[in-house]
């Protein structure tokens, strides 16, 4: 029978990665979505444009519990990703109770509504390498302690209790991925390393001369997003629910990231990044670096492609996107 999946954040870059996945193994995919993106579907759907007539998008609100039990209500599902949050550590600063009301209200909304409604439905939530935060040691594993250092990072903490607390309360089937950041050309402007890739073409297409960034000395274990919706589904394929750590393994500084990024354009990143005081955070999170022994063991996952993989192809595929531009400068220059 075909199986029926439900992607919160179906929108986002792991939302679309995953709903592409799961079709590609026969599922139905549905998704949950703002209704501002129904409406504005060139921009808000821009990522499920090549699957955009295989899935079943639905309008619901995750700040209202009303919303979330309608939609559980009407559809029968066996998979619910819940993949929606604000997710952007900087902004949870700038405004930490929108961030946590909408992070942790909406997980609990969503779990309320499947005890309701549905308990046998199988829930993933969404946990994040944040949550370890200053760290206890390292490398991280499901067993370090939680020291979350951002209103972010305390919303995931939460979300990943709640989660615990169903499945050990109410017997539902609740998994927890602990995903160190994962990464790709779909990845949203506002992180880093995409900051980087674009801010790379628009130097190299001649649309900007500079890039500020923030803490170049931060660590992060950056995967490929594609490796890691893998795992979300495969820990929902086993017997039992649990918690997993996904991560590369490797860590490397946004300074690296950034060198490997401008050589890739043929440029010397010292020439055109400029730290910027003002992108700093209140509280940083310095080192993260993930030991996803038990994923690989237990789950048989691992990740594909290298470090320098991931960079080479976020900034092709910005200097792709920007070579269009570039091109009709220089067609705008041309005598006739
Ligand atoms: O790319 P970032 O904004 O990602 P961050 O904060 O690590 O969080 C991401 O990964 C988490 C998993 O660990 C997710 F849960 C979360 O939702 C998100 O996807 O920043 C990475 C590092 C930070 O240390 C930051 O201070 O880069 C540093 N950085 C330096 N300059 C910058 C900048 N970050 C951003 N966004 N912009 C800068 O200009």
């Amino acid at each position: 029978m075909t199986k029926k999946a439900c992607i919160t954040g179906i929108t986002g870059q792991d939302g679309s990665y995953l709903a592409e996945y799961l079709l590609g193994l026969g599922y139905e995919v549905h998704g949950l979505v703002r209704r501002v993106a129904l409406e504005q579907p060139e921009q808000r759907l821009s990522r499920l444009r090549p699957v955009l007539k295989r899935i079943h998008l639905h309008a619901a609100n995750l700040d209202s519990y009303a919303s979330v039990f309608h939609v559980c209500s009407r559809n029968a599902f066996d998979e619910c990703y819940h993949l929606a949050a604000q997710s952007f550590v900087a902004e949870s600063f700038a405004d930490g109770f929108s961030t946590m009301a909408t992070n942790i209200n909406g997980t609990h909304y969503i779990l309320s509504a499947l005890r309701e409604l549905q308990p046998n439905c199988k829930f993933y939530f969404a946990g994040s390498s944040e949550m370890f935060g200053k760290v206890k040691e390292t490398p991280q594993r499901e067993t370090t302690p939680f020291h979350p250092r951002s209103p972010y990072g305390i919303s995931k903490v939460a979300g990943f209790h709640l989660s615990m607390n169903y499945r050990e309360a109410y017997g539902m089937y609740c998994c927890n991925g602990i995903l160190f950041n994962h990464e790709s050309p779909r990845r949203g402007y506002e992180f880093v390393t995409r900051k980087i890739s674009d801010g790379v073409a628009r130097i190299q297409a001649g649309l900007a001369s500079e890039l500020r960034l923030g803490n170049l000395e931060a660590r992060r274990d950056w995967g490929h997003a594609r490796d890691y919706v893998r795992a979300m589904h495969l820990m929902l394929q086993q017997p039992s629910p649990d918690d997993y750590v996904i991560a590369t393994g490797e860590t490397h500084s946004v300074r690296e990231f950034c060198e490997l990024a401008f050589a890739e354009a043929g440029l010397d990143y010292r020439e055109y990044v400029k730290q910027d005081a003002s992108v700093y955070r209140p509280a940083e999170v310095d080192l993260l670096w993930g030991d996803s022994s038990k994923a690989r063991a237990v789950l048989q996952w691992q990740p594909t492609g290298s470090f320098t993989d991931l960079v080479t192809e976020m900034v092709q595929a910005d200097l792709q996107l920007h070579l269009p531009a570039r091109n009709a400068d220089l067609a705008a220059v041309q005598p006739d």
